[in-house]
């Protein structure tokens, strides 16, 4: 049967190139299992279904006691004794938990492939990986391979809503939730495990954060039954589920009058509510926590610190092995712009900071990656590399919030990468973000990434079909934060629309430019902010400049930004050195942050020499002009592509045209009527 809606980076067409076939086939003979379990046996359907499409070979899947067979590819656990002839020790010994190898056997007599794994969990991953090469074309001896997950945790957070909404969704409603209900569309949601098991997910939290209403009681018998059922579904391709918890749910489910995390009563409440969990998902992965959130209640209500409330929950979750994942979006929303001296870039790093080796070893902080909201661009958050006793995750957006909402082209890769590659410092040279969140740098048990979905139940998944590759890229950065993006991304594309070359290039070109195209006829040099309000789409210079949230540029005639220095607010002295002296110097600051750390007049000169008002011009006359070379390197593609899905990008490239000019318009017309001063080229500035 045909599902109604896209396969993504899964749709396998047959492979034509004659020699590779050919070279693979030798292969093809039968999948044998040697393990005989449902996740084995999952892992060969997959693979046989795969092979199936790209071959027209229909192999014979069967479980076997030895292997006496000439050719085929063979699935086991690298432990296996059957293996020993194939696999020495030493590659044994670097698989670890979730990893998996790939060792081709190519001998006169015997031709097998083999993808062996340490755990169940690990051999859906491996069945992925080979199948994704064997598209790619690669080469038997490139097929060899040992590869494991650098990050333990690398989650999936949904923002989805009990009545389908999707908090920040741009691409339908909720593949979970309807009407209250937990939907039983269990076809759609197999199709989605696949697509993140194919990433290297391990975990989805499928409720919002903002926990509200019906979604209070999803860890209750009331829901317990449905969500066991979709955990099963995740469970066979190694993902574990996860629920959002409102931390008031002692008062509300349990009747209790408080939610004091030292309270014995609350306490229990707590023991036994994860204990029925457990009855139900034997291997539930644990709570994701918005306390003292935007509203949402925490340990503040009765002051007790962020520590007592996470480790309250981490003891009732520890004795089945879940965890706590305790976000530090925590931040006063409810400032008076008045109030020059709060300045909510601190915020998490005063209110976490303080508390680095009080938190339970099965507590993980989750932390954004910039100290504000998901903007265009940030500086990394001074948190990481700042709690070297406490397990950190970062949290990308996935979700394009303030960064087009799906209808904007904008491939997130580029970003995350640099966010990944910055150097804390935090131990000397090489500290870098990549190795704190993937454990290594202070050998934290738990550690990782979660990234804010994107997805939800529209044909194409995404709204934007080539918003498929940011999910793609936030698993496989999750993965391996080492990867190269342009290789990542060049991946996905194949994978999704072929290797013709003008393909590629083309959409390579696109995804890899679209982020500094939007950046530049947006909010350029860490500006930031300059939404409407509420909903985050489209220019508003000052829609949150009188606001509750923190969230202000304070422009006037002559300048405009914060003073985020020490001689400022002080953020800048969050950091290690030398960022603190690098952030803190005006003429060393990294220009794309400028606005961020510094307050500017607009005669100040850039390094290029052009003043601030001028660049801000040119860089919203060259972003807006540079989507029209997006649209023609998509253009160019008509006829090589899916018309469906050729016309339905084209169709967004168009709307984004369109915004990106009033972006354009919008803030140059309010630098122009700020400072009166029009543009040297002469360009049309509205006045
Ligand atoms: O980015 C902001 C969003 C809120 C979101 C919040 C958060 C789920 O505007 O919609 O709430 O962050 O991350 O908790």
């Amino acid at each position: 049967s045909n599902p109604k809606y896209s396969t993504c980076w899964l749709s396998y067409k047959p492979i034509e190139e004659i020699e590779y076939v050919q070279e693979i086939e030798k292969f093809l003979d039968q999948i044998v299992l040697l393990e005989k379990n449902i996740y084995f046996q999952n892992a060969g359907n997959e693979l046989k279904k795969a092979l199936c499409a790209l071959f027209g070979t229909e192999l014979r899947l069967s479980n076997s006691i030895n292997i006496n067979i000439d050719s085929g590819i063979i699935l086991g656990k690298v432990t296996d004794e059957r293996l020993n002839n194939f696999i020495t020790d030493e590659e044994r010994k670097e698989v670890s938990e979730e990893g998996f190898l790939i060792k081709v056997i190519d001998e006169n007599k015997r031709k097998y492939i083999i993808v062996a794994s340490k755990s169940e969990k690990g051999i859906i991953y491996g069945i992925f990986h080979l199948i994704n090469k064997i598209i790619l074309k690669t080469s038997l001896k490139e097929l060899n391979c040992v590869e494991n997950p650098k990050a333990p945790l690398r989650i999936i957070n949904h923002w989805d809503n009990m009545d389908g909404s999707i908090e920040r969704g741009y691409a339908g409603k909720s593949i979970f939730f309807a009407n209250g209900r937990v939907k039983r569309n269990y076809k759609r949601i197999l199709d989605y495990a696949r697509l993140l098991a194919s990433i290297g997910i391990n975990g989805v939290v499928i409720n919002n954060v903002n926990v509200r209403d019906k979604a209070i009681w999803l860890i209750t018998p009331k829901y317990l039954n449905d969500l066991s059922k979709i955990a099963e579904i995740f469970r066979l391709y190694g993902i574990k589920l996860y629920l959002s918890i409102n931390f008031a749910s002692p008062i509300y489910i349990g009747g209790l009058n408080t939610a004091d995390p030292l309270d014995k009563n609350v306490q229990i409440w707590w023991k036994e509510t994860v204990k029925n969990i457990y009855s139900y998902i034997p291997d539930f992965g644990g709570f994701l926590v918005k306390a003292d959130s935007e509203f949402n209640p925490g340990p503040y209500v009765y002051r007790r610190t962020h520590a007592d409330g996470a480790n309250m929950l981490a003891e009732a979750l520890s004795p089945y092995g879940g965890v706590v994942i305790w976000r530090a979006f925590v931040y006063n929303c409810l400032q008076d712009w008045r109030d020059t001296k709060t300045d909510r870039a601190k915020a998490a790093y005063d209110n976490f900071k303080p508390l680095d080796g009080n938190f339970s070893e099965n507590v993980i902080l989750q932390i954004k990656y910039g100290p504000m909201d998901f903007q265009v661009r940030e500086p990394v958050s001074p948190l990481f590399g700042a709690m070297e006793k406490t397990n950190q995750m970062i949290e990308f957006q996935i979700t394009q919030e303030y960064t087009g909402q799906q209808i904007h082209l904008c491939y997130l890769g580029t970003l995350w990468k640099e966010i990944l590659e910055f150097d804390t410092y935090c131990k000397g040279k090489g500290s870098y973000v990549k190795r704190i969140v993937d454990g290594s740098l202070f050998g934290m048990k738990y550690a990782g990434f979660a990234g804010v979905s994107n997805i939800g139940d529209s044909i194409n998944w995404t709204g934007h079909d080539l918003a498929q590759a940011n999910l793609w890229t936030f698993g496989k950065l999750a993965w391996d934060p080492d990867k190269k993006i342009e290789d990542i991304a060049r991946e996905w594309t194949i994978l999704t629309f072929g290797d013709d070359k003008k393909v590629v290039d083309n959409i390579l070109w696109m995804l890899l430019n679209s982020h500094a195209i939007y950046e530049k006829y947006t909010t350029p040099l860490g500006l930031g902010w300059m939404v409407n309000p509420g909903h985050h789409y489209g220019p508003n210079p000052e829609g949150y400049e009188y606001s509750k949230w923190g969230t202000y540029h304070r422009a006037d005639i002559k300048a405009i930004g914060v003073d985020r220095t020490s001689r400022g607010t002080g953020y800048t002295l969050q950091y290690h050195k030398p960022w603190q002296e690098i952030f803190d110097d005006i003429n060393k600051c990294p220009e794309e942050l400028l606005l961020f750390f510094h307050r500017v007049p607009y005669d100040f000169r850039l390094k290029n020499g052009k003043t601030l008002l001028q660049f801000m011009y040119d860089s919203h006359f060259e972003g807006a002009e540079m989507v029209d070379k997006l649209i023609e390197k998509w253009e160019e593609l008509r006829g090589k592509i899916d018309e469906e899905i050729f016309n339905r990008v084209y169709e967004r490239l168009n709307m984004q045209k369109e915004h990106a000019m009033e972006w354009r318009d919008v803030i140059n017309t309010y630098f122009y009527r700020k400072t009166g001063i029009p543009d040297e080229k002469g360009r049309l500035i509205y006045p």
